[in-house]
């Protein structure tokens, strides 16, 4: 009897099959290379076909990476990626929406947008890549600009206190919040693979250094305040975070906070389903009489 050895199926999309034909145009040594990068690869590791897969942006350095990935994209209006991904999501649930953007994008001109859509906890991941400074218009304070650091437009030193985004995306009710570094890609796969998991709005704050405006060592000072989640962490408990977050010199990484509870599409159709109960075998024009406002 010949025996036949089966060689196993390779997965149907690689890395590389991820990866458009547009070169990225970021100064070399940028830290969005390895956000791009750990992209490919988690989108390789769900299988996520690319003609099923939207990834939209605002404006900003960080924002021109949709049009690296071999999918749908949206290089959008500053501050506006995460309204254009909610009304994808909400017109074609079965889309895979990403999010991307940088500090200034997200946090400046569209905080609004962040906490709005956090609270509606739709399936988005959102990949925040933080690099303490608007980049594209060479090197203004943003929201995350350490207090006291000379930028561009803060000679004297930043006036302003920074923020921490994923202190923020909790209180504002994001259901999977977590912080990676674009230097360490193993762990940012895990964590992109993990956020692009998760049912509900996923939040991943990646910190990804600007080599051009906040100083070429901006890899290494980051990268000595990176500290990881202790063993036992209870990353259910809301507050839990909250104290790693307000640790002054230090960047906790890591699933920071987890909760599953419905996402808007969820409660809406709970409410369509609660709503139809007795009128099941109603015409479209009869339910619309039923639903009529009474004024
Ligand atoms: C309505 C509007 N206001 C301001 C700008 C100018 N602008 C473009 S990108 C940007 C900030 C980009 O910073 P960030 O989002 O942190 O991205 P980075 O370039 O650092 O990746 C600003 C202020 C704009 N394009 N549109
Ligand atoms: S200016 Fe900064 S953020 Fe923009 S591409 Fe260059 S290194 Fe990256």
């Amino acid at each position: 009897m010949s025996s036949v050895v089966e060689t196993p199926a390779l997965p149907r999309f690689q890395p590389g099959d991820y990866k458009s034909d547009l070169k990225p145009v970021w100064c070399a040594g940028c830290g969005d290379f390895g956000v791009v990068s750990a992209m490919y690869r988690a989108m390789a590791e769900l299988q996520l076909e690319p003609w099923n897969t939207v990834v939209v942006s605002g404006i900003g350095c960080s924002s021109r990476l949709p049009g690296y990935v071999e999918a749908y994209g949206f290089n959008s209006v500053h501050g506006r990626a995460l309204p254009i991904a909610t009304g994808i999501k909400v017109a074609k649930p079965e889309l895979n929406v990403v999010a991307v953007g940088g500090d200034g994008d997200g946090l400046a001109i569209g905080g609004n947008h962040f906490l709005h859509a956090s609270r509606r906890n739709l399936d988005i991941c959102y990949v925040l890549m933080d690099n303490e400074i608007y980049g594209l218009t060479k090197g203004q304070a943003a929201p995350t600009t350490p207090s006291g650091d000379k930028t561009k437009s803060t000679y004297f030193g930043n006036p302003e206190p920074s923020v921490d985004p994923c202190e923020l995306a909790i209180s504002f009710g994001a259901t999977w919040v977590a912080r990676g570094f674009s230097g360490d890609m193993k762990s940012l796969v895990d964590l992109m693979v993990a956020g692009m998991s998760h049912h509900g709005f996923a939040f991943l704050n990646v910190m990804s250094p600007c080599v051009t405006w906040r100083g070429d060592d901006q890899f290494k000072v980051m990268k000595a305040k990176l500290r990881s989640l202790p063993e036992g962490y209870d990353r259910t408990n809301r507050a839990a975070a909250v104290p790693y977050l307000r640790e002054k010199e230090v960047l906790t990484t890591g699933v920071l906070y987890e909760a599953h509870e419905p996402s808007l599409l969820d409660r809406l159709e709970g409410q369509r389903t609660n709503a139809m109960v007795g009128h099941e075998n109603l015409t479209t024009e009869q339910v619309l009489e039923v639903f009529k406002p009474p004024f």
